[in-house]
């Protein structure tokens, strides 16, 4: 599985959820799919966007968030599935792309290539559901039942080490960043 299948795969089911996504190649190829006033891609702040998904999935429970991370990036901050299990909140859906690799700056390995499994950690953490997918169908069938249960998901989702061709796009920051709040003020 591809990350830009998984994405392009779950798409459609995005245009009414609040998404968050880590900075890099995932932020690029899900803008490449088509941008939308409720997307935010959290530039630079590696390992943060589990936590600013938690602090909006708490502060407006009426929205179903939906968080894409990276594996080195959930690894920088692995207190955050504490965090996250603590306050387990229901509208919640924490994507881990994992694809064993810090792609986004040239593909070093990262601990889940040696055996690091994700989806057990975010489990002895608290997180109340969490599972590992390998397939399209998988990903979509857990992603599904993860909003259905309305209980707080991590989905390790495993995928090959590949990604666009370059990372800069045409949004600014700055731009996304006022954007999305008039958005979240407006829903
Ligand atoms: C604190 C911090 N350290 C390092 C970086 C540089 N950096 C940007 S993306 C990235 C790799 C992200 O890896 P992962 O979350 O696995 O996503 P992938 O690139 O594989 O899609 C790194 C190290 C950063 N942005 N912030």
């Amino acid at each position: 599985m591809t990350r830009l299948d998984a994405l392009r795969r779950l798409y459609p089911q995005l245009d009414d959820k609040v998404v968050v996504t880590i900075m890099g190649a995932v932020s690029a190829e899900l803008q490449s799919i088509g941008h939308r006033p409720n997307f935010f891609y959290l530039q630079h702040a590696m390992g943060l966007a589990s936590s600013m998904g938690l602090g909006i999935a708490l502060s407006r429970p009426e929205h179903q968030v939906v968080v894409f991370d990276g594996d080195g990036s959930i690894l920088m901050n692995l207190g955050s599935l504490t965090t996250l299990a603590r306050y387990r909140p229901s509208n919640l859906v924490h994507v881990v792309f994992d694809n064993e690799s810090l792609l986004s700056v040239g593909g070093f390995p990262t601990a889940t290539a040696t055996g690091s499994d994700i989806a057990g950690m975010a489990a002895a953490a608290g997180v109340p559901r969490s599972c590992t997918v390998r397939t399209l169908d998988e990903f979509d069938a857990a992603f599904d039942e993860a909003v259905q249960a309305k209980a707080l998901t991590t989905i390790v989702a495993k995928v090959e080490a590949v990604g666009p061709s370059g990372y800069v796009t045409e949004l600014a920051m700055l731009e996304n960043r006022f954007e999305f709040q008039r958005w979240l003020r407006q829903h």
